[in-house]
C-alpha cells in the first residue's frame, strides 16, 4: 500500500524529495529533481551554504547560479539547516562525506548522523537512498537498524536502497543526468521505487539485486583506477631503472585498439575518491580476515611516488654538485589533478613537505590555487615571473595545468623535473629536463651516461 502510494507520487511529481548534503553530489542531484518537476528540500548542516543557495547563488562549480535562483525563487527548491523539514519528504537521498580517519579506517559519522536525523523524522511510505561511497554492508548493517528501531519495517513501511554517486566535477561531457545510475535495494520493492525515483530525472538507471552489490560497484570502479594507476607508477620506476622513457612505452601500448586502457604515471594520487575508496573495501575485508592485496600494493606504490619524485630532484641537483639543502625549488601545479583548484589529498603537499624536510627553500605557483591552509596557517603561492624561474635551482612540475606556458619554463629555468610529461613537445631551451623515468646525467662523469637511479 505504501509502495503504490509512493510510486504514484513519484509518477505525478507530487512527491517531495529531500537531499541530505548539498555538496558536489547533492546539489547537482537536487537541481535534476527540480528540473524533473519535484519540490526539493535540501538539508545541509551549513547555515552559510543554505543561505547562499536561498539567495540564488551556487557554491558548486558545475551548478549554475541561475539554476539555483530559478528554483529557489519559484519555491521548488528550499535549502535549510532544519532537520525537521525532512519530515515533509516522501523520498530522501543522502550525499554526505565519508572520509577516512587517520588510521585509514572508515569515518561514517556523517552517514550515521544523517541516518539518525532521518529516522527521527521518518514516516511510513518514505524512500531513503544512501549515495555516499562506503563499504559493502553499510546500508543493511547501519541504516536499516536505525529505521527499524524507529518502528519502521524496511520493505513495507519504508524503503531503503544504495546508489553510488558518479559525479566527476568539471567533466565537460558526463553530468548527473546523463551518467548511468546504479541502484540496489534491501528488497525488490526498494529497488523498484529507487529505480522509479531516479528514472524520473536521470537518463539511464541500472538496477542491481542488493545494496551490497550497489556499494561494491562503486568500490570496483575506483579500485580499478587506483590499481591501474599503481601499475603505471610501478612501470615508471621500472623504466627509470632501465633508462627507458615510460611515456614512450605507455603511448605505444595505447595504440593497441583492444584489451588495453591508458593510465599515466605521476607524483602520486590525490582527490576525494581514488586514494580513499579502495580502503573502504580493504577495511571491510579485514573484518572478514581477508587481505585485499591488490589494494594494499597499489596504495603502497602510489603513496611512494612523492618520495620517488623528491629522490629525482635530489639526484638532479646532485648532478650539478648541489644539495637539496639550501636549494631554491619552485613547484609548478599543486592541486590534485590538472585544471582544477581542489587540493584534497594532493601529492604535491607530500612533495613540498619532503623537500622542506631536506632543507630546500620551497615555493609554489598554481594558476588555480592562490594559497592553501596547512597546520593552521596559510601557505601562499608565488607569481610565475621569469626572475623566479631563472633563480630556481630546480623547478618541479607536479600538476600539469594547461594554463601554464611550458615553453617559457623551458626557456627560462635552469633545471626542470617533469613528473607529468608536460614538456614532451617543447622546443629545447635553457633548461636541463629530467623526466619521471630518466636518470639524470652526472656532469663530468667519465662516460657522461645516465647513472642508474637507485
Ligand atoms: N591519476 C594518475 N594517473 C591516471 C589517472 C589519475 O596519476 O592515469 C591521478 C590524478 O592525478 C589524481 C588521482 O589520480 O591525483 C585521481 O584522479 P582521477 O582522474 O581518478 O580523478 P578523481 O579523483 O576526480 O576521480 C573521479 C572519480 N569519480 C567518482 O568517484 C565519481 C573517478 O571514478 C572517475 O573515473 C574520475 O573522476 C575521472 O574519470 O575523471
Amino acid at each position: 500500500m505504501h509502495a503504490q502510494q509512493l510510486q504514484q507520487k513519484i509518477d505525478d511529481r507530487s512527491a517531495v524529495v529531500g537531499l541530505v548534503g548539498l555538496g558536489y553530489v547533492g546539489l547537482p542531484l537536487a537541481m535534476e529533481f527540480c528540473k524533473a518537476g519535484f519540490t526539493v528540500i535540501g538539508f545541509d548542516v551549513s547555515d552559510r551554504v543554505c543561505k547562499l543557495l536561498m539567495s540564488g547563488k551556487s557554491h558548486i562549480q558545475d551548478v549554475p547560479a541561475a539554476e539555483v535562483a530559478q528554483f529557489a525563487t519559484s519555491g521548488k527548491f528550499v535549502a535549510t539547516p532544519d532537520p525537521k523539514q525532512l519530515g515533509k519528504c516522501d523520498a530522501i537521498s543522502i550525499a554526505v562525506p565519508t572520509p577516512l580517519g587517520k588510521t585509514r579506517d572508515p569515518d561514517l559519522s556523517y552517514v550515521l548522523a544523517a541516518a539518525e536525523t532521518i529516522a527521527t523524522n521518518a514516516h511510513k511510505g518514505l524512500l531513503i537512498v544512501l549515495e555516499s561511497t562506503t563499504y559493502p554492508g553499510t546500508t543493511r548493517e547501519l541504516m536499516q537498524p536505525r529505521l527499524e528501531q524507529a518502528g519502521l519495517t524496511v520493505g513495507t513501511d519504508v524503503f531503503l536502497a544504495f546508489s553510488p554517486e558518479r559525479v566527476d566535477p568539471g567533466n565537460p561531457v558526463w553530468h548527473t543526468k546523463n551518467t548511468p545510475k546504479v541502484v540496489g535495494g534491501i528488497t525488490e520493492q526498494c529497488t523498484l521505487l529507487a529505480q522509479r525515483l531516479y528514472g524520473a530525472c536521470i537518463d539511464t538507471v541500472v538496477p542491481v539485486t542488493s545494496t551490497e552489490a550497489a556499494e561494491l560497484v562503486k568500490l570496483l570502479e575506483n579500485t580499478f583506477r587506483a590499481v591501474n594507476i599503481g601499475l603505471v607508477n610501478e612501470m615508471a620506476i621500472v623504466c627509470d631503472k632501465l633508462g627507458v622513457d615510460v611515456w614512450e612505452v605507455i603511448d605505444a601500448a595505447a595504440t593497441k585498439p583492444f584489451g588495453y586502457m591508458k593510465f599515466t604515471p605521476g607524483p602520486g594520487i590525490g582527490g576525494h575518491c581514488i586514494p580513499l575508496d579502495p580502503h573502504y573495501l580493504a577495511w571491510k575485508m579485514r573484518t572478514l580476515n581477508y587481505r585485499t592485496r591488490f589494494i594494499d600494493v597499489a596504495s603502497e606504490i602510489n603513496s611512494e611516488m612523492p618520495n620517488f619524485v623528491v629522490d629525482k630532484v635530489a639526484k638532479a641537483l646532485n648532478a650539478e654538485r648541489k644539495s637539496v639543502n639550501g636549494s631554491k625549488v619552485l613547484v609548478l601545479g599543486i592541486s590534485y589533478k590538472r585544471d582544477i583548484d581542489d587540493m584534497r589529498e594532493s601529492p604535491a603537499l607530500d612533495v613540498m613537505k619532503l623537500l622542506e624536510v631536506s632543507g630546500a627553500e620551497v615555493s609554489f605557483h598554481d594558476p588555480h590555487v592562490a594559497s592553501f591552509r596547512e597546520d593552521g596557517h596559510e601557505v601562499k603561492g608565488v607569481e610565475l615571473t621569469d626572475a623566479r624561474l631563472a633563480a630556481a635551482d630546480a623547478v618541479v612540475i607536479v600538476t600539469d595545468h594547461k594554463a601554464i606556458d611550458y615553453q617559457r619554463v623551458v626557456d627560462t629555468a635552469a633545471l626542470v623535473i617533469d613528473t607529468r610529461n608536460a614538456l614532451a613537445r617543447m622546443r629545447p631551451g635553457r633548461a636541463r629536463i629530467v623526466a619521471l623515468s630518466q636518470a639524470p646525467t652526472i656532469q663530468g662523469s667519465a662516460a657522461g651516461h645516465p647513472v642508474g637511479a637507485a
